[in-house]
């Protein structure tokens, strides 16, 4: 195989997952701005996901967040969704919206919110048995506001008894991920703020326990490729929400904000041999503004070209430089694959797949926007919190 077709094979087996929550009315704590056609339904953002799927190729799968996405029969759901030609993915837990969750989920201080936020997520590993998920996606938005109004090493015991719970509960090829983020909603202190502290629990609790990276969940100026890296190296990467960010949890499109990082990402995804591992590569974003199935498909095709860069990087040649101490050299290697227009080699990827080159231009022109607005009518939109 020559190398680029070497590059083409792997971007074709490329699997972006998309979240459910980005096809209904979400975003901002400030005004959310509604949209016409919006999925009322799972069943509806089922269908929506499955547009993606079919303009890009690479979006085989939907992430639930439940209870967003309730429904009473979830292997009904899954059949829903295979016959929509997508399958469903991880599912996301929620132990954030209810007044009980004031002062947090499973490091509350009280027994009884920790056992109502575990039961939940015992809930959904019941979910994921009935739709054959392989993982589910651990946020707590547990923390604290003010100094002193809770005990820091109190609350990490009682994270880490609730995760062994958990844990014990997880079926053979079920995996937990662990996300982290450094604030918000908590001010002062969160139980879960960085890769170390998700790390350190996931590697008492054992191989099924694995860290998942939020790219918006940093402070700025983070080394994002480094954690990766090291996560990749400690066998404990699971998985990636990608979005972006120019200020905080900002949930933009992936590769808006910092395509160059995305890249940068990429490449020590595939560097560490990331890329054909079992690494949930995962999209958390929210589209205020601008129209929402579009927004998706430019957010697949923007992962597409940083890993598509990253895959051209000549890294027998970014050896040697490196080997040389050749700074200069070592730069311009990488930054010859950043600098490269992929376009029109995803264009052909895409031909090859019996795609339309351009997803974006075959989404417009397929008629499914009118035929949304015009068919959901009625019913609640569903929304974030839906
Ligand atoms: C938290 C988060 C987490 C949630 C999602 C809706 O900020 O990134 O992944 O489940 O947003
Ligand atoms: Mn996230
Ligand atoms: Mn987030």
């Amino acid at each position: 195989m020559t190398e680029l077709a070497a590059v083409k094979a792997a971007l074709k087996t490329q699997a972006v997952e998309t979240p459910s929550w980005a096809y209904g009315n979400s975003g901002t704590r400030f005004k959310v701005f509604t949209q016409a056609g919006v999925p009322r339904t799972p069943q509806e953002k089922l269908a929506d996901a499955a547009q993606v799927h079919a303009f890009t190729g690479v979006a085989p799968t939907v992430a639930l967040h439940i209870p967003w996405d309730k429904v009473d029969d979830y292997g009904a759901l899954a059949k829903y969704a295979e016959d929509h030609g997508v399958k469903l993915g991880a599912i996301n837990s929620n132990t954030f919206q209810d007044d009980d969750y004031k002062l947090g989920s499973i490091c509350h201080p009280d027994a009884a919110v920790r056992r109502k936020a575990l039961d939940h997520l015992m809930e959904c590993v019941d979910i994921m048995d009935a739709t054959g998920s392989r993982d589910l996606k651990l946020w707590f938005a547990d923390g604290t506001n003010y100094p002193g109004q809770d005990d820091l090493r109190g609350r990490q015991d009682r994270l880490a008894e609730g995760l062994a719970e958990v844990y014990e509960r997880l079926g053979d090829g079920q995996r937990m991920l662990l996300e982290y983020k450094f604030f918000e909603p908590a001010f002062y202190s969160t139980d879960v703020p960085d890769w170390g502290t998700a790390y350190a629990h996931c590697l008492k609790l054992g191989d099924k326990a694995q860290v998942v990276v939020d790219t918006g969940h940093h402070a700025p100026g983070t080394n994002i490729e480094f954690i990766v890296t090291t996560l990749l190296r400690e066998g404990k990467l699971g998985g990636f929400d990608f979005n972006s960010r120019f200020y905080a949890d900002d949930d933009l499109m992936v590769g808006a904000a910092d395509p160059f990082q995305l890249f940068r990402i990429m490449y020590e995804v595939i560097r560490g041999g990331g890329f054909t591992s079992d690494i949930a590569f995962m999209l958390d974003q929210c589209h205020n503004i601008e129209a929402k199935i579009p927004a998706i498909i430019r957010s697949v095709m923007n992962v597409q070209e940083a890993t598509a860069k990253a895959l051209l990087v000549d890294r027998d040649a970014l050896g040697a430089a490196q080997r040389d101490g050749d700074v200069l050299e070592a730069n311009a290697v990488l930054m010859d694959a950043y600098n490269t227009d992929v376009r029109p080699l995803l264009a052909e990827v895409r031909q090859e797949l019996g795609l339309d080159a351009d997803p974006m231009g075959a989404y417009r022109r397929s008629g499914w926007q009118e035929r949304i607005v015009a068919e959901r009518v009625g019913g609640t939109q569903a929304g974030w919190g839906a």
